[in-house]
């Protein structure tokens, strides 16, 4: 049994990993969340007490981080500003989170001399054209498009020189877009499904030709285990399922699973700056690591989100008026 320490594990992703954790290992987990808009105490509903503490607080408190650190085996860090759009209306919290939130927390893992794994975003590697026949590699160099992506990039950058100047025992990984349960309403796939459940029509940003790479949150918390178990300290894992799809498809699929006509959609405003393409090759982890997804068509993951939206309309709809207002300010 190890101790970890999970920063966001009140955020999407991050619980996801708490629920992965507790139900497939012995470990035990103290989640560090600040509870932003973005973190919710409910989704980490149903774990045992005793395998879970929770502490509410900011990965920027140095001092709260330095205690939390001296207890746990591990930290594996989720804790971010995660969303694009926010990032261009407000950039200042994304580098507060992401830029200082992880200097804190690598500081504190030089003093414990605690194993860190640093969760990151392939959005750090820019985009791709559509038809481009490379997909992102650990060697691609590093060309952010937004405020969210420049600062994931440049926490990453912070872990590389921690491990190089200072010993600390870190790994990295830079995973494709994530899809499952919990994920916050701004996101594009909760959105889309929460409009169709409440009769409005999904928002597609530009002409809906953009691409992402979709692997199921449970998919990313299976490999991120398996470089905690087997990583080598200092390297990078790209994590992906091999899942690209346009954001047309996606909504089309959307709208049939839930039994509306597939073009019932808007077009909407385009993001400034749009990334038109992501895509993962994760031949790295796969080979080296021994790593597979465990997902198989992405239309079932999908439809078993879209059921999680209908079944907990409790968690979501809290924060749903105030998501539409913000982008309807923006025309989207
Ligand atoms: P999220 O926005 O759903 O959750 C972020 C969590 O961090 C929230 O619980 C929030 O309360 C917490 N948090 C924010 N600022 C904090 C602070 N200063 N101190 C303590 N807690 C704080 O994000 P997510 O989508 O779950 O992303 C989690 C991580 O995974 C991020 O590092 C993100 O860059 C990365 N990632 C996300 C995706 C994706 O598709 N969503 C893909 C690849 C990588
Ligand atoms: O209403 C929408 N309509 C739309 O067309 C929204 C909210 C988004 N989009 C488009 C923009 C993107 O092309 O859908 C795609 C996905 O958008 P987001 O869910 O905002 O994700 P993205 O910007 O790709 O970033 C996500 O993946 C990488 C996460 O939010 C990041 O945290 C992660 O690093």
């Amino acid at each position: 049994m190890a101790k970890l320490l999970v920063t966001g594990g009140a955020g999407f992703i991050g619980s996801n990993f708490v629920h992965y954790v507790t139900s497939h290992t012995d470990h035990h987990v103290t989640v560090l969340d600040s509870l932003t808009y973005a973190g919710n105490r409910a989704s980490l509903e149903g774990i045992p007490e005793s395998r879970l503490r929770f502490v509410q607080g900011d990965i920027t408190d140095a001092t709260l981080v330095d205690e939390l650190t001296a207890d746990a085996d591990a930290v594996v860090h989720y804790a971010a500003e995660s969303h694009n759009d926010n990032s261009l209306h407000d950039p200042r919290p994304f580098l507060d989170t992401n830029i200082i939130g992880t200097y804190t927390l690598l500081e504190a893992a030089r003093r414990h001399e605690t194993r860190f794994h640093h969760i990151s975003t392939d959005e750090v590697y820019g985009d791709l054209e559509l038809d481009d026949p490379e997909r992102f590699t650990e060697s691609t160099p590093y060309n952010p498009s937004s405020p969210y992506s420049s600062t994931k990039a440049g926490s990453d950058l912070l872990v590389r020189a921690w491990v190089r100047s200072f010993g600390v025992q870190a790994t990295i990984s830079n995973c494709s877009n994530n899809y499952g349960p919990h994920q916050h309403v701004e996101k594009f796939i909760p959105r889309q499904i929460t409009n169709v459940i409440r009769g409005v029509r999904p928002k597609l940003y530009g002409t809906g030709e953009n691409v992402r790479d979709w692997i199921h949150a449970d998919d990313h918390s299976s490999a991120v285990l398996t470089i905690l178990d087997r990583g080598v300290i200092g390297e990078t894992y790209l994590i992906g399922a091999d899942g690209e799809k346009n954001n047309r498809e996606v909504v089309e699929l959307i709208l049939e699973l839930m039994g509306q006509d597939a073009g019932a959609y808007d077009l909407v405003t385009d993001r400034p700056g749009h990334d038109l393409r992501y895509a993962i090759d994760s031949t790295k982890l796969r080979t080296e690591l021994g790593w597979a997804p465990s997902y198989g068509r992405f239309e079932d993951g999908l439809a078993a989100t879209i059921e999680w939206y209908r079944a907990h309309e409790d968690w979501w709809a809290p924060s749903k008026d105030g998501v539409e207002a913000f982008y309807a300010s923006k025309g989207q």
